[in-house]
């Protein structure tokens, strides 16, 4: 611990930063300072008008359960295939994956029902389009649709704390950095916290209505308040959520909340993984 607070407090920044090596860090290995292919690859194209290219984590998860919701409301237009982005071998920098997302990440959305194909990316961006598409989840009314539109936003700018700051520094990051992690914790146990006061007096975020906004924040803080995400639940105490552990315990007893958490998911259980999906069947 004193050689890793030495170095720390040694280390001054170069004038101009340069990509000399590696982090160390979990992950470090995919990590560029460029942006770009690295490799030419078509995506694959399935049978149904959305392809999605995605993978099993929380930022994909969202997407799989609002199709899988669509689909449960009888929505035929919302099937889909689901491909497998492997983003530890670098798949997301294939040529063809960087077509649908210049920024390199899952999940990205291929829509070929439209003239011409549209292309989505931004987990958020997907959501909305999905929901104006079929009319669902997302309220047409300005007061609840900005209500609404401010819980998808406050999730979509609070995964960076949780995921790149915190889970990054607490769980991934090659040494234990006492300010980091402090940083990173504080923020995140005041995140989940405006969420809890806000589910104190209201069943879903918005109010009665569950809509695009709690699918996406479930998808994080579901997985921090009842999976132990970056193995952190007693860390930020967790438990003592409870208004977000009961709301994400409702959601997540949805059967299509169940079938899109186990899409472009090829770790865990044997018996739920669906690595890809092509066909409701695929969950048998
Ligand atoms: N803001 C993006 C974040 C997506 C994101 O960070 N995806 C991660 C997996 S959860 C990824 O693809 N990482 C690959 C990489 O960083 O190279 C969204 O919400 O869609």
């Amino acid at each position: 611990m004193a050689e890793q607070e030495q170095t720390e407090q040694e280390y001054v920044p170069p004038k101009v930063w340069t990509w000399d090596k590696e982090s160390g860090g979990r992950f470090a290995s995919i990590n560029r300072p460029i942006s770009g292919p690295t490799h030419d690859a078509e995506l694959p194209v399935g049978k149904h008008p959305l392809q999605l290219h995605s993978l099993g984590t929380p930022n994909g998860v969202k997407v799989t359960i609002l199709l899988e919701e669509l689909l449960a409301l009888g929505h035929e237009g919302a099937e889909y295939d689901a491909w497998l982005i492997n983003i530890g071998e670098g798949a997301q920098f294939s040529s063809g994956f960087v077509d649908i997302n210049p920024n390199s990440k899952i999940p990205a959305l291929l829509d070929r029902s439209t003239d011409p194909h549209t292309r989505v990316f931004e987990s958020g961006a997907i959501l909305v389009y999905l929901a104006e598409k079929f009319g669902e989840f997302f309220p047409t009314d300005a007061t609840p649709r900005a209500e609404c539109m401010s819980w998808l936003m406050f999730q979509m700018g609070s995964a960076p704390y949780l995921g790149g700051g915190f889970g990054h520094f607490y769980a991934y990051a090659p040494t234990k950095i006492e300010y980091a992690i402090n940083r990173y914790a504080m923020e995140v146990k005041r995140l989940i916290d405006v969420l809890d006061r806000n589910l104190a007096d209201r069943q879903f975020l918005i109010g009665d209505e569950y809509t695009i906004a709690d699918m996406a924040n479930y998808a994080w803080f579901g997985a921090c308040v009842l999976h132990n995400i970056y193995e952190a639940a007693e860390f930020l105490d967790a438990a003592s959520y409870k208004n977000v552990t009961r709301w994400a315990e409702e959601i997540e007893a949805r059967p299509a909340v169940a079938r899109g958490r186990r899409v472009n998911r090829p770790w865990g259980d044997e018996a739920t993984r669906v690595a890809e999906r092509h066909d409701a069947s695929d969950f048998d």
